[in-house]
């Protein structure tokens, strides 16, 4: 970032940006995401430049959060939740030239975060926490909430994205997808599941976090525990499915999405359970009987549709998702895949439509 841009944003927080370093931090693939560290003292911030091509309304973002952090606040004080800081003006988001939105929070001091787990424990504590998160937030008004992005988490439409980004099949790319499209195709059984769920009313909406990956949870340094949730970007409203589904997308892994070699992609049973486990010890005097029927569904639904975008984006050369390399939403796509084929066979003796 250019240093009078910096100067410029800033200033619209009344700091100086003459004594700050501004790294780009993180592993996200949508916003640009710097850390701001003070060159005399410890003051850090997390300072984001929003993709308003993905978040064409980047208040609705900013709602979500204030109603959020409000019943938080109110119901459970204690709770750690990041709001954003407001610029002078008491806005959320400074705005350049109508459409750059750059917000500002502070950073969790002593945090860091994982792209793998590393152990059993970790898991159960994780989820557990992960799952505090919409116990904590159960009560409060679903209809106050508004997706920042339209049928996020919709699997019929993100299927139907895939069967249109297929019509090309004499490119290169499709050609070169074809094991991976079939796969997927072969698993549609996993739409027709979720449609069921949509059509008999099956699951209630809830508030959720829609981005449950493993580096959205902060932990804190010295006691290695998961102590804050973060990336609000997507918080609205949905099934529960979502959050534990990509908890265990994310968590019962060995490995992490960009990994390339299939051997290292091992689904680890204990994991699995342990994330079952730690996030039912939040969530199930909340779930009801019909709800929990599907917990062992959310993990495949979240791979499976995980694999569809990745592979969606890869057919639509790369429109959607950062890549580091050409061949980066493929690769991506084949490791959902791989994963995607460990949990249903893990669960081959369980029915879910
Ligand atoms: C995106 O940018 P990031 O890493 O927070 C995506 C998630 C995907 C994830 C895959 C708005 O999240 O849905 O699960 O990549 N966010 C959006 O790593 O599309
Ligand atoms: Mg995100």
């Amino acid at each position: 970032m250019e240093v009078s841009e910096l100067k410029n944003i800033l200033n619209a927080y009344n700091l100086d940006a003459s004594e700050f370093k501004c790294d780009m931090h993180g592993d996200g693939l949508i916003n640009k995401t710097f850390l701001l560290q003070h060159t005399q003292c410890d003051e850090k911030y997390i300072l984001q430049k929003i993709n308003t091509a993905i978040f064409f309304e980047p208040q609705i973002i900013a709602n979500n959060v204030r109603n959020a952090a409000q019943y938080l606040k109110k119901n459970f004080p204690e709770y750690c939740f990041i709001n954003f800081i407001q610029t002078k003006d008491g806005e959320d988001f400074f705005i350049i030239y109508d459409n750059e939105f750059w917000r500002l929070m502070p950073f969790v001091q002593n945090s860091f975060s994982y792209n793998t787990i590393t152990n059993v424990k970790q898991a159960y504590d994780t989820a557990k926490k992960f799952g505090e998160f919409t116990a904590r937030l159960y009560g409060a008004r679903v209809d106050l909430f508004e997706s920042s992005i339209a049928n996020f988490h919709n699997l019929e439409l993100r299927y139907q994205q895939f069967t249109e980004a297929c019509g090309n099949i004499t490119s290169e790319r499709y050609l070169h997808a074809k094991p991976i499209i079939d796969f997927l195709i072969y698993n549609s059984n996993i739409v027709v599941t979720y449609k069921k769920i949509v059509s008999e009313n099956i699951l209630p909406q809830c508030i959720i976090h829609a981005d449950t990956k493993i580096n959205n949870m902060l932990f804190d340094k010295t006691t290695l525990q998961p102590v804050c949730i973060i990336d609000y970007d997507t918080i609205m409203p949905g099934y529960y499915i979502s959050d534990i589904g990509d908890m265990i997308r994310t968590m019962v892994c060995t490995a992490d999405e960009n990994e390339i070699d299939k051997n290292k992609i091992v689904l680890s049973k204990d994991y699995y359970d342990a994330v079952i486990d730690g996030y039912l010890q939040s969530m199930q005097n909340i779930l009801t009987e019909a709800e929990l029927k599907y917990i062992h569904y959310a993990g495949i639904f979240m791979t499976y549709m995980q694999a569809l975008r990745f592979i969606t984006d890869y057919l639509n050369n790369d429109k959607y998702y950062s890549i580091k390399y050409a061949e980066h939403n493929f690769d991506r796509a084949q490791n959902q895949c791989t994963l995607l084929l460990q949990l249903i066979e893990l669960n081959s003796n369980r029915f879910f439509v």
